[in-house]
């Protein structure tokens, strides 16, 4: 993807966080918002390196992930808000319950680091059916605690599956410093105890990540299995909106962003351009919204359809 398709997509995404940003301290929100609001250029860079049919695992910080991949902003706000127009037709609301088959989009469960497990198993899919596909998942570093990683990754690299582990390690689990919930420094040096690649990348870097996911990406398609990528990134917002954050002294004061991804990889692109494609993805944001808040609530009855037990 060329820089300026990369910052359009952060762009877009940007335009969503600051908007939810200001309808949910206008209007509250009735579930869970965790903002993505800086971690952008991790969600979009990687998602870039992917093909429409590889899988996407997401992580509930924001909608980044999936918009990146190809599902409309009204689709992931109106999943957001539970409304009929939601991916699961509102049922339920909040980040981690949308799909898009047609774009690889497997989904989240509620439960953090489950999509390891349910990752690999994409990975199996594709490798038994003799595909190319590639399965992304993405997680944060307190995430990566849940034994689910361990045995995903013990079997993915002994069986060679195509996946990349995308950590977004913002050095925040809820209140949980990173230092207090990993005896490592870095995520990634957990790779060599599996035999894969551990590449730590900048998260503020947009084309570095892209960089880093697209070798990752080719060594997985080729069969060679699968890489952990750790961008350093930080929490520029509580964890969820709303979140007091006592328990933390570098809260970033509004939505200043340190080292912000789009400010990065605006210098990249010709100023004339970066600025119609700002204009272009507030609007889009804000129509999408629009017509999100039109719609009716998910009925409660939906809640027992699509479901297996
Ligand atoms: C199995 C499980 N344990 C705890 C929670 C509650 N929980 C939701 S998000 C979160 C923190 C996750 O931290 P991290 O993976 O670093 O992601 P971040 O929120 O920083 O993006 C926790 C503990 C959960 N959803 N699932
Ligand atoms: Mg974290």
């Amino acid at each position: 993807m060329t820089e300026l398709d990369l910052y359009r997509e952060v762009a877009r995404i940007r335009a969503l966080e600051l908007l939810l940003n200001r309808y949910i301290s206008e209007h509250g929100f009735g579930g869970f918002w965790h903002p993505g609001l800086g971690q952008e250029g991790i969600q979009a860079g990687a998602v870039a390196a992917l093909r429409n049919d590889d899988y996407l695992f997401y992580a509930h910080r924001g909608l980044g992930y999936a918009l990146a991949k190809g599902m409309s902003p009204v689709t992931l706000l109106a999943d957001l808000f539970g409304k009929t127009g939601g991916s699961v037709g509102g049922k339920g609301g909040g980040t981690v319950h949308f799909v898009d088959p047609e774009r690889g989009v497997l989904g989240q469960g509620g439960t953090v680091g489950s999509s390891f497990v349910l990752g690999a198993g994409a990975g199996i899919s594709a490798q038994m059916l003799g595909t190319d596909r590639v399965v992304a998942i993405f997680f944060g570093d307190g995430s990566s605690a849940r034994g689910t990683w361990h045995e995903a990754a013990l079997t993915a690299s002994v069986w060679k599956l195509p996946l990349v582990w995308v950590c977004e390690n913002n050095g925040w689990a809820i209140s949980v410093p990173i230092g207090e919930q990993s005896p490592t420094e870095n995520i990634a040096d957990r790779a060599a105890a599996y035999g894969v690649p551990g590449v730590i990348v900048d998260g503020q870097d947009t084309l570095a990540v892209q960089a880093a996911m697209t070798e990752a990406v080719a060594r997985a398609r080729a069969g060679e299995g699968p890489t952990l990528i750790e961008a350093k990134t930080l929490r520029v917002r509580g964890h969820f909106e709303g979140d007091k954050q006592s328990y933390r002294e570098d809260v970033v004061d509004g939505l200043d962003v340190p080292r912000d991804p789009l400010k990065l990889l605006r210098e990249q692109v010709p100023a004339e351009d970066a600025d119609r494609l700002e204009v272009e993805a507030k609007a889009e944001a804000e129509a999408a919204l629009e017509e999100v808040l039109a719609m009716p609530t998910g009925d409660a009855s939906v809640i027992t359809e699509g479901v297996w037990v």
